[in-house]
């Protein structure tokens, strides 16, 4: 029997602001590698990379006498705000001292966000979705694409760092979404569905 109020879950999805707080889902960072870095120690530097977004810091291992280090490490950030930027910053490791910064770079998840929005599937294998050129205004150091791969939304970046001499650092961004959000849909068939015979006299 239905009961004569309706369920308050079906009455209205919640609104885009009250979701705010919520974790959206994880973003995948592959830190593949840096070009051309500064040089920290006598000849050469012993880089990583920290990557930071709000509150969340993350790092990747240190490769001893490198300037150009093939991490090819993934930093998975949890994001609830895509707006937030996310910073970049390479350092080289110095075990008897301060490790010395080797450059920042700043940039941020909007276009990648735009892209997952459509609600995209079965793409050719290496359709361009979108295009971000370098500005004053961003790291870039070329075009940036968002682009359709092995089934996936992937964006790769070339950043250009700052506040160095020279040195650049290849990423990729990748999406993760999380399980929890689908399990709604599935909700199992109630036990009082069942409904008593009636007896008419
Ligand atoms: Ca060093």
């Amino acid at each position: 029997m239905d009961s004569p109020t309706s369920s308050p879950r079906l009455s209205k999805p919640p609104s885009k602001t009250a979701n705010m707080d919520h974790l959206l889902g994880l973003l995948r960072i592959r830190v593949k590698r840096g070009v051309n870095l500064a040089v920290r120690d006598v000849r050469t530097s012993d880089p990583y990379v920290v990557v930071k977004m709000g509150k969340q810091k993350l790092k990747t291992r240190v490769i001893n006498k490198d300037v150009n280090p093939e991490w090819n490490e993934d930093l998975t950030l949890s994001v609830s705000d895509p707006s937030h930027p996310i910073k970049l910053t390479v350092y080289d490791h110095d075990m008897f001292s301060m490790d010395d910064k080797m450059g920042d770079a700043e940039f941020d998840m909007k276009a990648f966000v735009e892209a997952l929005k459509m609600k995209l599937d079965g793409l050719p294998n290496g359709t361009i979705i979108t295009r971000v050129p370098p500005l004053r205004t961003n790291c870039l150091s070329e075009e940036s694409c968002v682009m359709w791969k092995d089934g996936k939304i992937i964006q790769d970046m070339c950043l250009r760092l700052r506040n160095v001499e020279c040195g650049e650092v290849e990423i990729q961004l990748q999406w993760i979404d999380l399980p929890g959000s689908k399990e709604q849909n599935q909700r199992k068939p109630s036990v009082h569905s069942r409904c008593d015979k009636q007896h008419f006299v």
